[in-house]
Formats: structure tokens, sequence, C-alpha cells
């Protein structure tokens, strides 16, 4: 009765005819839903569902990897790992991601809340939008989901719980693993860039030693550092937005990892949808503007990043890592000043490396995004994706001697006009 079984837009309305939490939102007569599918990420199936009362999302993974096929199969748990991870961002951050309305393990199925009039971030980035409060929420979102993922705000015995129960989502880590710090440096078989007119920079990148060993130290950092829940694939696929409102979707690829994977990889997707600007058809005025918009908001992500994350070390640091009575001497009283320092000054060079190998993945390895794929024009698209992969290798390679995201503006900028 329970064996797995994928969903259709033709089957959904009477397998789903008698789950409560969807009638109730968007009401019983099952003959009158109209099923939509509408997935277009890589790996899963997802429908909006609406009946007379509204609509919902069903979304439902598949036992492979839909972007590749069957030949590559995945688990269904990484449903349940979605699941666990929107809970606990839901409490850390309320409001910041979708309401669940019922999970299903072994349909690998969750129905929540359908976010309208919001669109995908990264859409709305191509169209030119410029939407005026992710950077603040974003900022926060990360903040907050990872300081109270962490042993900073934990009780240990919490904490290290959350650590053995994430632990299992070890394919989707996998494919981090691989797609991310190991495949885009040597010729792996489901690589692919914009040949031929980068096959000479993929090969330049492919022989630097320095840029390896940087994603491999990443690698090392990404699998060993457990230090907090990240979302795992926070890219701007990840975030659906309207100009008063963003949520945060997707964290399948959830785990234990370093505080600044997911605000690295967050940033890399600005960065790169400032180089792709010079692909898509708007004049040369909006899209100085809109370069203008992308670099502002890498600022204003990093600062309220690290104004909130500061603010939440002072008022809220109650875990087992500098407790307070340490640093409450009247002769030294700002000892837990100078460790947040140090703190924030270690996410920022690890950050910077994520930011870095996350533009040279999306470019050289399997996984594109639409930012760049949506340049018809093959050299047009290369010329801009170019850009991108020097200013990544720049940021991997250099993280520890790149002051700060004003001097990344500056070479984001210099590398445009080259
Ligand atoms: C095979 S999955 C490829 C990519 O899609 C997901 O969104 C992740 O970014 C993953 O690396
Ligand atoms: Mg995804």
């Amino acid at each position: 009765k329970h064996v797995f079984e994928a969903l259709s837009a033709e089957t959904l309305p009477s397998r789903l005819s008698g789950n409560t939490a969807l009638c109730d939102r968007i009401g019983g007569d099952h003959g009158r839903w109209q099923v939509k599918e509408v997935g277009d990420g890589n790996l899963n199936l997802v429908f909006i569902v609406t009946g007379e009362k509204g609509a919902a999302i069903v979304k439902q993974a598949l036992p492979y990897v839909r972007l590749v096929g069957e030949r590559w199969p995945l688990p269904l748990k990484r449903s349940f790992f979605e699941y666990h991870a929107l809970i606990r961002q839901a409490a850390r951050d309320p409001g910041m991601v979708p309401e669940i309305l019922f999970f299903d393990a072994e349909q690998a199925m969750i129905i929540m809340e359908y976010l309208t009039p919001h669109v995908i971030l990264r859409r709305a980035l191509i169209a030119g939008r410029m939407l005026p409060k992710i950077g603040r929420d974003l900022g926060l979102f990360t903040a907050r989901t990872l300081f109270r993922g962490s042993d900073l705000s934990m009780p240990t015995r919490d904490k290290k719980a959350d650590l053995a129960l994430f632990a299992d989502n070890v394919e989707l880590c996998d494919i981090t693993e691989n797609l991310v710090f190991s495949d885009p440096y040597f010729e792996a078989e489901m690589n692919r860039h914009t040949s031929p007119h980068l096959d000479n920079l993929v090969e330049e990148l492919r022989r630097d030693r320095d840029l390896k060993v940087e994603a491999q130290r990443l690698k090392h950092i990404f699998s060993a550092k457990a230090e907090t829940l990240c979302h795992g694939d926070l890219h701007t696929g990840s975030v659906m937005v309207t100009d008063d409102e963003t949520r945060v979707i997707d964290p399948e690829f959830a785990f234990y990892g370093p505080i600044s994977f997911d605000v690295g990889m967050l940033l890399a997707n600005f960065w790169m949808s400032y180089f792709s600007q010079g692909g898509h058809e708007t004049t040369a005025g909006e899209r100085d503007q809109m370069r203008a918009y992308l670099l502002d908001t890498t600022e204003t992500i990093w600062e309220t990043f690290c104004d909130e994350f500061s603010a939440l070390w002072r008022s809220d640091r109650k875990g087992i890592l500098y407790q307070a009575s340490l640093f409450e001497d009247r002769n030294d009283p700002f000892g837990s000043e100078q460790a947040l320092t140090i703190v924030l000054d270690e996410i920022y060079r690890e950050m910077l490396g994520f930011a870095g190998v996350e533009i040279l993945r999306r470019i050289l390895g399997l996984a594109h995004n639409a930012d760049f794929e949506t340049i018809d024009d093959l050299s047009r698209r290369a010329q801009c994706e170019s850009k991108a992969l020097k200013l990544g290798r720049h940021l991997a390679v250099n993280r520890d001697r790149i002051a700060s995201l004003r001097d990344i503006r500056a070479t984001a900028q210099r590398l445009q006009q080259e």
C-alpha cells in the first residue's frame, strides 16, 4: 500500500483525494482540481494543484536525478531531509520558508503553501527586476538559520542529535562534493562548457595547480567542518520573491557543514548574474543600473549577515562555545568581541572560496545556470562566462588576500570592462 509511486498530473487528484490537509487548503472536490507540473529544477516533480478554495504545491522526489534520468539513482529520503530542514528554518527565521501542510516519507512527498505571485529570484534577475528587499532578507535568513543551527545556540545534545540525523543525507552531499569541488577540475564525463569559445580558458583552469589545491581545501572544509545546519543549495533558484516578500525553498541538500557555505553559494549567484547581464536584451543604461544593483545586493547581504550574526552573538549565545562567563573579566571586557571578529573573519575567507568554486562549477561542470544558458549567442555567452570564470578563480585562490566586498566590486567592474 505504501510502496512509492511517482505522481502524475492525471493520477494526483484520485491519489490525494483523501488527504485532509490538501482538501482543507484547496477544497475537497477533487474532480474539479486542476493540476500542472511545473518542476524546472534538476531533481524533483513539482505540481501546482488548484481547487475551488485555493491552491497548494505538491513536491515529490523521484528515485533518480531528473536532469540525467534513471541511470543516476538518487534516494527518496532527500524529501525527509528537506522536510526536517524546512521545519527548523521556519523556527529559526519565521516567515521565510513556505508553510508545510503535509509530509509523507514513503511517497517522498511534501505538500506546502503555494507562493503567489512570487517568482523564482533567478528568473526575476534575468528579466532585469530589482527586488528591493532581498539583500536584507537573505542576510537575515542566513545569519539566523546558520547561527541558530550551530553550537553557538543549540543545546549540545540537540545539536549532536541533529548532526546524526542529517548525516544520512550522504548522497546529496556526495553530489556537491563531486559536482562542485572535483569534477570541474578534470575532464569528468558529465562536464560541459560553451565550446569551442571557452576551450582555451577551461584547459588553463584545469592545469591551474593553485586553483585545484584551493578547491580541494574547500572540499575538506565542506565535508569536515560540521558547524551548523546549512541549506546546502542556496542559489538564486532556491529563492522566491515579490517586491515585498522573500522566501527560501528547496533545502533537500541540507547537511551539517560550515557556516560560510550557504553565504558563499548565494553571493556567487549574484556575481554570475552580474556577468550575465551583457548577454540579455536590455539597453546599456538598464544593464548598468542592474549591475550596480547586483553588486549593492552582495554587499547588503554580507553586511546584514555580519550585523545580525554579531547581534545574535551578543544577545543569544547560549551554546557551549565562547561562553560569556569566560569573557566576563573586568580587566579585559572585550574578549568576546575579539573572538567574534576572528569567527567572522574565518567565515568571510571561507565564504569567498565557496563563492569562487560555485561560479566555476556552474560554467565548467554538469549543472549550469539559466543566467548564462538563456544567452543564445554562444560567443556572447562565452564572453560573459569567461569574465565570471576569472572572478571565480580569483575568489578561490586569493580569498585570504581580499580585504572586502568593495575590492570584489572593483575587480568585477574591471573584468566587465575587459
Ligand atoms: C545532479 S543535481 C545538480 C545540481 O542541482 C541542484 O540544484 C544542486 O545545485 C546540484 O549540484
Ligand atoms: Mg533545488
